[in-house]
């Protein structure tokens, strides 16, 4: 049986009288040490983005406001997932094409990755992407 391209991790949550607060740490949440992080957020009505994967980062995506679905295709299979809460992440790591749909207006889309910028890891064309993982 082959497995979920769906990793969630668990993100504790430390909220009290005052409010909610998360943690996102290094053998913790963190499966990984973190190089670079930005978000993703102000996302136009019906604006779809993504459409790519990655040749070695691995990333973990959490959607600390609103909703946003992910689609997500490794070659073969594909899918979706809605990231809605604070409390968990998706990881998404190499050789996973990834799509990002459904924006809510609040959405604040915060990923922590594990290199630096680097466009030549990215693989835009989808072809492009099905001959790499076929032929890995
Ligand atoms: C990903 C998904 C989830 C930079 O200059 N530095 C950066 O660290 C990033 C992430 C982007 N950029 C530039 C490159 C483009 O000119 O920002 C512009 C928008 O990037 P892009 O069209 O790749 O954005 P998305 O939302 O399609 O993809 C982003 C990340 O790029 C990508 O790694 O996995 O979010």
């Amino acid at each position: 049986m082959s497995h979920s391209l769906i990793h969630k991790i668990t993100i504790p949550q430390h909220g009290d009288a005052r409010g909610e607060l998360s943690v996102a740490e290094l053998g913790g949440a963190l499966p990984f040490v973190v190089r670079r992080v930005y978000w993703i957020h102000g996302t136009k009505l019906d604006v779809s983005r993504g459409f790519h994967a990655h040749k070695q980062l691995r990333q973990l995506c959490v959607c600390v406001a609103g909703s946003v679905r992910l689609s997500l295709f490794d070659g073969r299979r594909e899918e979706s997932v809605v990231l809605d809460s604070s409390a968990q992440g998706l990881l998404i790591g190499p050789a996973l094409w990834h799509e990002m749909h459904d924006f809510s207006p609040d959405c604040v889309l915060m990923v922590f990755a594990d290199a630096e910028y680097d466009e030549a890891d990215y693989i835009r064309d989808r072809e492009q992407f099905i001959r790499h993982v076929h032929s890995s």
